[in-house]
């Protein structure tokens, strides 16, 4: 059965999230688990708020196509439409793996890092979970309702782990209250965190720095704009005077004056 966009959003807009389970099939997961298994064993443990005994692969889209078509997910990218308008980009791509002996990582919500006012969606966050997410093993915790508030940060004890099988995949608003649970169980945790964002403002990480350009050069256009690839409006977003899809087309390279022309329709 299709998903339905309205009664997503509407569960959204009511609770701050929702799960879409069994979402990424056995074969992406395998490979997904592999290939970013192999990108997290070469990171190092975090500190203070991203935590010492979780590790992180930033950029994780520039490192790896494992989770393209998770990314491009129609239900994602619709519900992404329908909280932040069209032409969204990704804020952060990255993968994080929450080993035992990680404590609760401190409340916190996804658009914190703007200076604007609380008062409505900047981001849509996606967390997949490319293993079983359980309460003992660090369940992301969330604080239902919470996106609503004006109050300040919630206390711990109201938030609540999401569990979902692996595959699967949680969807939350940017002003939502939300955390990396404690992993209590001896095996690590896996998920991929996806941060949906306007695509008028600076994104939480430098895709297009990150990004290796023949890499991208072979995207689908979506995914292009997704790393920012994009002029979301018709003054926003130049390389050296081109709409950036021009100027990738052109054989730009880093710092290069890049192609000429301009797309037809432009
Ligand atoms: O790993 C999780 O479940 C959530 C992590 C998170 O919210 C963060 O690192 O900002």
């Amino acid at each position: 059965m299709p998903d339905d966009g309205a009664a997503l959003h509407a569960e959204l807009s009511a609770n701050g999230y929702l799960v879409l389970p069994a979402r990424l099939s056995e074969p992406l997961l395998g490979r997904a688990r592999a290939e970013i298994g192999g990108l997290i064993a070469e990171a190092g443990w975090g500190t203070g708020f991203d935590g010492s005994r979780t590790r992180r692969v930033w950029a994780l889209l520039s490192r790896t196509r494992c989770m393209d078509a998770a990314a491009l997910d129609p239900a994602v990218l619709d519900l992404a439409d329908r909280v932040l308008g069209a032409g969204s980009q990704f804020s952060l791509t990255q993968a994080t793996e929450i080993s035992p002996g990680q404590t609760a990582q401190p409340l916190h919500y996804e658009q914190g890092i703007y200076p604007l006012p609380r008062d409505r969606d900047l981001m849509l966050t996606a967390m997949w979970a490319l293993d079983d997410f359980t309460a003992a093993n660090g369940a992301t915790l969330v604080v239902p309702g919470s996106h609503r508030g004006q109050d300040g940060k919630p206390d711990l004890a109201a938030a609540v782990p999401v569990q979902m099988p692996a595959g699967s995949v949680l969807l939350f608003s940017g002003r939502l209250w939300h955390a990396g649970g404690a992993n209590v169980t001896g095996r690590p945790r896996l998920g991929v965190l996806i941060d949906y964002l306007k695509p008028w403002l600076r994104p939480c990480e430098a895709h297009s720095l990150s990004a290796d350009l023949g890499q991208v050069r072979a995207l689908p256009a979506r995914l292009q704009e997704l790393l920012g690839f994009n002029q979301p409006t018709p003054y926003l977003g130049f390389v050296a005077g081109q709409h950036p899809r021009a100027w990738l087309a052109g054989g730009a390279e880093p710092g290069g004056p890049g192609g000429a022309g301009t797309p037809a329709g432009e």
